[in-house]
């Protein structure tokens, strides 16, 4: 359904770095936020004022520091969206930026086909705080939010607008802390130009309509385990992870383009876990390029147990869609054949 123009953006706050203030026990979510953010975007020149859509202001019950987020928070959070999102032309969620790649990528897989804006924004210092990159963030993304050109889950920092399931944080303080190493920017700020580079967007093809899904996440984080290999791993190590039954998918970052240790004691565990039923994906330790499993002898016992590709996919969308699928009663070729096709551009 198209949507109004005239209908407002949502900004929906869940805490982060961008609105907390100094406490005796170091920074925290403030108070008053809705008050401070208007507050901010009144301070900027009437020229950049006037092309701020309005905005209504709704809050989590619970801010956090998102370094605290869980699942549960992410299914909640796709849930209120999913029950209002028609009644606002864009949705700005404003997020902490530790873990924003995780909610934004849990999103992207939750409220797939989603007609309108949704932008993920933050800051890394306080509102509040001198030469703080919030006020620029918030305006940016506002921006965003209101182009109806925009039509998928976004994440907006220092000017670059990146696919929601492309993202990852990149810098523990820099403004430009947020990179996305396989898919170029949707969109850009070049001044005061908020460019949307719509060819890079979702294709309709691959929008499609709204397919929202939206399996409750609380408790689930036990059953996806994320595995890095270091030199020397050991099958034993892999399998005490592996075995565990709660367990029914797992990530396991492997070397360089999609190679694993020549350890047939690996391969018979990885193959144990497969043939259980246990959804397991490989992507690469590099955070650029693809895994081609097979291409080196290194990486065919990948195949031989049964190992699903992640392709290009970050660590955070290969993890969220892993834990997405297996929230969901799917037949275990559905659950293989869904984790290879790009389901929100995730992957190529
Ligand atoms: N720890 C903060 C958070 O993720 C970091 C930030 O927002 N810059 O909530």
């Amino acid at each position: 359904m198209p949507h109004s123009h005239n209908a407002p953006l949502l900004i929906l706050y869940t805490g982060g770095t961008i609105g907390m203030v100094e406490t005796d026990n170091g920074l925290a979510p403030g108070d008053d936020m809705e008050a401070r953010v208007r507050r901010a975007l009144a301070t900027l020149p009437p020229q950049r004022q006037a092309q701020l859509h309005h905005f209504e202001w709704r809050e989590t019950s619970r801010l956090i520091d998102s370094s605290s987020a869980r699942p549960g928070d992410w299914s909640n959070l796709a849930r209120e969206i999913a029950e209002c999102y028609r009644d606002y032309a864009g949705i700005l969620v404003l997020h902490g930026t530790d873990t924003m790649a995780w909610t934004a990528a849990s999103l992207a897989f939750q409220l797939q086909g989603i007609d309108r804006p949704l932008v993920l924004t933050g800051s890394m210092q306080p509102l509040e705080a001198a030469d703080s990159d919030a006020l620029y963030n918030l305006e940016t993304a506002l921006r965003y939010a209101a182009m109806p050109g925009l039509q998928e889950v976004a994440l907006c920092m220092n000017g670059q607008l990146l696919r929601g399931s492309r993202a990852r944080k990149w810098h523990t303080t820099d403004r430009n802390a947020f990179s996305s190493p396989n898919l170029a920017p949707l969109g850009e700020r070049k001044g005061d130009d908020i460019v949307l580079f719509e060819s890079r967007g979702l294709e309709a093809s691959q929008r499609g309509a709204p397919r929202f899904e939206l399996p409750d996440y609380t408790g689930l984080e036990e059953r996806v385990v994320r595995i890095t290999l270091w030199p020397g791993i050991s099958a034993h190590r892999v399998e005490q992870w592996l075995s565990d039954p709660l367990v029914a998918g797992a990530l396991i970052e492997v070397w360089g383009g999609g190679n694993i240790p020549e350890d047939i004691e690996m391969a018979a565990v990885l193959a144990e876990a497969t043939g259980q039923g246990k959804l397991v994906v490989a992507i690469s330790q590099c955070p650029y390029g693809t895994i081609k499993i097979g291409h080196y002898a290194a990486g065919q016992m990948l195949n031989a147990a049964g190992v699903v590709s992640g392709d290009d996919m970050t660590p955070e969308a290969a993890w969220t869609k892993l834990l997405h699928l297996v929230a969901q009663p799917l037949e275990e070729t559905d659950r293989q054949r869904l984790f290879h096709t790009s389901l929100v551009g995730e992957r190529n």
